[in-house]
C-alpha cells in the first residue's frame, strides 16, 4: 500500500500487526508548519500513536515533556504534562513512549482511549498544531472504485468478525470493478451489515416459545422462560454470528389480546421491532392451533422478510410448515440458522468477489 499524504508528508504503510500499519513519514519540508496526525486506525487499541511533526515540533514537545530527551532511533520513555498552558492543574499527565523518527518529527505512545487521544491532540493544538488524516482526503470527483476502496479501509477496524473483515479487505484491494450486475444489486444489502449486525426478530403469539430459542441458539440461557403466557415484556437484543455473518436476534413479547398494562406495552415494541426487522422468524406452536394468528402484525410484509419456523417438533409437527424445531431437545435448530442466513445472505460472496459499500452511518 502506498499512501500520499497532503503538504510536507510523504507515507509508506507497512503491515504493523493484525490487521493495523502504521505510517512511517518524511518530512521534506524544513518550515513545515506544525502538524499532528493519529498513525493507528480507528477504532478500540490499547495503544495509540500520534505524530507531531513541524519545524517546531520538538521544541513544543519539549515544553511538556519530563523524561529523557528524545534521540533518533532511540525510544524514550517519559511524561507528558497535558494540561492547558493557563490552566492552574498541572498534575494531568500521560505516561508515553516518545520517539525522534526524523528530525522534526516526534511519535508519541499513548493509551488508546479517545479522551486521552483528544487531550493529547487540544494540547498540541494551542501551539497551533493542525490534525492531518492518515489517509489524505480525496479530490472529488471520487470514482466509485475509489469510494468502495475508502469506505473498506474506513470499515475494516470494526469489523465484527474475520469473514466480514476479509470481504472489507477484497474491497478494499479492488474486489469491485464499478460496473453492477444483478448480483451486486443483491449483494448491496449485505454491504450494509458487514458491520452492523442484520436484525432478526423472533416474534409470535406468546408461549410458542421464542424465548426458548433464542436460548437455544444462543447455546446459554440468557432469557428467562416460562410455561405461563406473557412471561417475556422488554425485547431483548443479543449479537452472535452465523456463518461469520453478523446478527442481533431480538426476542419480543408474544402476541395475544391481553387486559395487562405492562403487557401491552411490550407488545407494542415487539410490533416496533417487526417493522425494523431485516428478518421475522415467526414462531408456532404446533400443540395451539391458534398460535399462527394473530398474524403477523406488520402491515403488508414482504414475505421474503418472514420465516415460518414451527417449534416444538418433541411434541408435535405442523405438515403445513417446513421448517419444524425444537427448542428443547435442540432438534433442527441448525437447519434454522441455515434458513435464517439464507434469507439474510441469499448469495455469499466468494473470496475476491465485489460487495457494494454504501452507507457512512455504518462506521461507528
Ligand atoms: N416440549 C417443548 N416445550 C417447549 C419448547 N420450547 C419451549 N417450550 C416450553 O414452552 C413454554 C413457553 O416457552 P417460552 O420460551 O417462555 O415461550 P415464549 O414464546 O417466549 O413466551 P412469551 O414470552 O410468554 O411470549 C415453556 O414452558 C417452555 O419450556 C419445545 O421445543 N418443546
Ligand atoms: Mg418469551
Amino acid at each position: 500500500m502506498k499512501v500520499v499524504m497532503k503538504n510536507a508528508w510523504t507515507a509508506i504503510g507497512i503491515p504493523f500487526s493484525a490487521g493495523q500499519c502504521i505510517l512511517l513519514c518524511v518530512i521534506n519540508n524544513e518550515n513545515s508548519p506544525l502538524e499532528m496526525m493519529r498513525l493507528t486506525p480507528a477504532g478500540r487499541g490499547a495503544v495509540a500513536v500520534i505524530l507531531l511533526a513541524g519545524q517546531d515540533a520538538l521544541r513544543v514537545f519539549l515544553k511538556h515533556w519530563q523524561g529523557k530527551t528524545p534521540v533518533r532511533q532511540r525510544p524514550v520513555f517519559g511524561r507528558l504534562q497535558l494540561s492547558a498552558l493557563n490552566s492552574e492543574d498541572k498534575d494531568l499527565y500521560e505516561e508515553a513512549v516518545a520517539h525522534l523518527t526524523q528530525e522534526n518529527a516526534v511519535e508519541l505512545h499513548v493509551h488508546g482511549g479517545e479522551q486521552v487521544l483528544t487531550a493529547v491532540e487540544t494540547l498540541f493544538s494551542q501551539y497551533g498544531a493542525v490534525p492531518v488524516n492518515r489517509l489524505n482526503k480525496p479530490v472529488p470527483p471520487l470514482t466509485p472504485q475509489a469510494l468502495q476502496r475508502e469506505t473498506a479501509l474506513r470499515l475494516l477496524p470494526f469489523a465484527p468478525t474475520e469473514r466480514t473483515a476479509q470481504i472489507l479487505l477484497d474491497q478494499y484491494h479492488g474486489a469491485w470493478d464499478g460496473t453492477w450486475n444483478p448480483k451486486t444489486e443483491e449483494r448491496a444489502f449485505l454491504g450494509k451489515h458487514l458491520v452492523e449486525p442484520f436484525r432478526a426478530v423472533l416474534a409470535g403469539a406468546s408461549n410458542a416459545g421464542k424465548s426458548s430459542l433464542l436460548n437455544a441458539v444462543l447455546g446459554f440461557q440468557r432469557c428467562l422462560v416460562h410455561s405461563e403466557p406473557g412471561t417475556t415484556r422488554d425485547t431483548v437484543c443479543v449479537h452472535t454470528a452465523i456463518e461469520g455473518f453478523p446478527v442481533a436476534f431480538v426476542d419480543t413479547a408474544g402476541f395475544r389480546e391481553t387486559a395487562d398494562d405492562l403487557e401491552r406495552l411490550g407488545i407494542e415494541r415487539s410490533r416496533q421491532s417487526c417493522r425494523q426487522a431485516d428478518l421475522i422468524v415467526w414462531v408456532v406452536d404446533p400443540t395451539v392451533p391458534e398460535s399462527m394468528r394473530p398474524v403477523c402484525p406488520v402491515s403488508n410484509p414482504a414475505e421474503s422478510n418472514i420465516l415460518i419456523c414451527c417449534n416444538k417438533k418433541d411434541l408435535a409437527v405442523d405438515p403445513k410448515i417446513d421448517l419444524a424445531v425444537s427448542a428443547l431437545t435442540g432438534e433442527g435448530i441448525e437447519t434454522l440458522l441455515n434458513a435464517v442466513i439464507r434469507r439474510l445472505v441469499p448469495h455469499p460472496p466468494s473470496p475476491g468477489e465485489a460487495v457494494p459499500l454504501i452507507s457512512d452511518e455504518q462506521c461507528r
